[in-house]
């Protein structure tokens, strides 16, 4: 995981701690840096906020203080990265939840991404993380489109112990979310968790869709799922779905199999929109609830 981008950050940290620097040596390292920041999947302007941020920081500092010193370079460069990313705490969602109770209602989250990038499994993912907090959780499949998808849902969702509501494809995906709310008001359930279909920036139709079930059950938070092997592509994807339907928080699934790490540091940079949760593997325990302690653990090479 994130092989590429600690190995970068190693070799610059080596670089530049190993002997003093002429300004212009120092230019011909970050600019190196910046070039083999591209090419492990990071966007070009996470890229540029990178160097831009060490190249301040270590002139804030003097450069001659670096020479033999990697620890200090090492935690320069770690701060830079933690200053760019943004993330959130999953007790959002349960104090959401103290707070709807009093109301007599569930949270509503409704889950959308591309295809294929971790939605149904990260809402079966995120349904069990919240009851073994002690809240009740029913699940929606609103993906009505793709064949076998609810199907999945319901396999996924029953076998690990929870309530899916469904109807049949070609179904209205707003109406099966309205339907999934009234039952978890009527049960009082704590969260519904809408499950919808993959799409794309040329699924007009299923863009609309996705605006319509938001119209209709207007959830609490809009989650993107996003994949953290899409590499550039991803950072564009969400940026499209934040510009159509506004979200709240991101979950970067598959973060386990990114070798690169570029895309995760990129979308968290370049959305500006706090990640949540991290899906580290397809079994339901593998969601990490603390993405920066993660993610910074991540940029030291092991
Ligand atoms: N390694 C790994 N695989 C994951 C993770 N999350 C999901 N997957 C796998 O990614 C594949 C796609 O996951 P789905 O949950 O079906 O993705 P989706 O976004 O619902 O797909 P569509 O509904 O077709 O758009 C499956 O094989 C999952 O097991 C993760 O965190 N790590
Ligand atoms: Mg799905």
């Amino acid at each position: 995981m994130f092989k590429t981008i600690s190995r970068i950050f190693a070799g610059v940290v080596e670089k530049i701690a190993s002997a003093p620097l002429s300004p212009q040596e120092m230019e011909k390292i970050l600019t190196d840096f910046y070039y083999q920041l591209v090419s492990a999947d990071v966007a070009v302007e996470t890229a540029e906020a990178i160097v831009e941020n060490l190249r301040r920081d270590l002139q804030a500092v003097r450069v001659q203080r670096f020479s033999d010193n990697r620890e200090a370079v090492r935690d320069l460069l770690k701060r830079t990265v933690a200053s760019l990313i943004k993330t959130a705490e999953a007790e959002t969602l349960t104090q959401r939840a103290e707070e709807k109770k009093k109301q007599g209602k569930p949270v509503v989250v409704l889950f959308v991404g591309p295809n294929g990038s971790g939605k149904t499994t990260t809402v079966v993912k995120i349904a069990h993380y919240l009851r073994r907090r002690g809240y009740s959780v029913i699940l929606a499949s609103a993906d009505t489109f793709r064949a076998g998808a609810i199907e999945q849902l319901e396999t996924l969702g029953s076998k690990a112990g929870f309530l899916v509501v469904s109807q049949h494809y070609g179904a209205d995906p707003a109406s099966v979310a309205f339907d999934a709310v009234s039952k978890a008001v009527s049960m009082r359930a704590n969260f519904v968790l809408i499950d919808t279909a993959g799409r794309t920036e040329v699924d007009r139709g299923l863009l609309e869709e996705m605006r319509k079930i938001k119209r209709v059950v207007n959830p609490d938070y809009v989650v993107y799922t996003g994949d953290a092997l899409a590499g550039n592509v991803a950072v564009n994807q969400a940026k499209m779905f934040h510009e159509v339907v506004g979200l709240d928080f991101v979950v970067l699934a598959k973060f386990d199999a990114d070798a690169k790490g570029g895309s995760t540091i990129s979308i968290c940079h370049a959305t500006n929109i706090p990640v949540l949760f991290l899906g580290t593997g397809q079994s339901l325990e593998d969601l990490d609830d603390n993405p920066r302690r993660r993610i910074m653990e991540s940029l030291t090479p092991t």
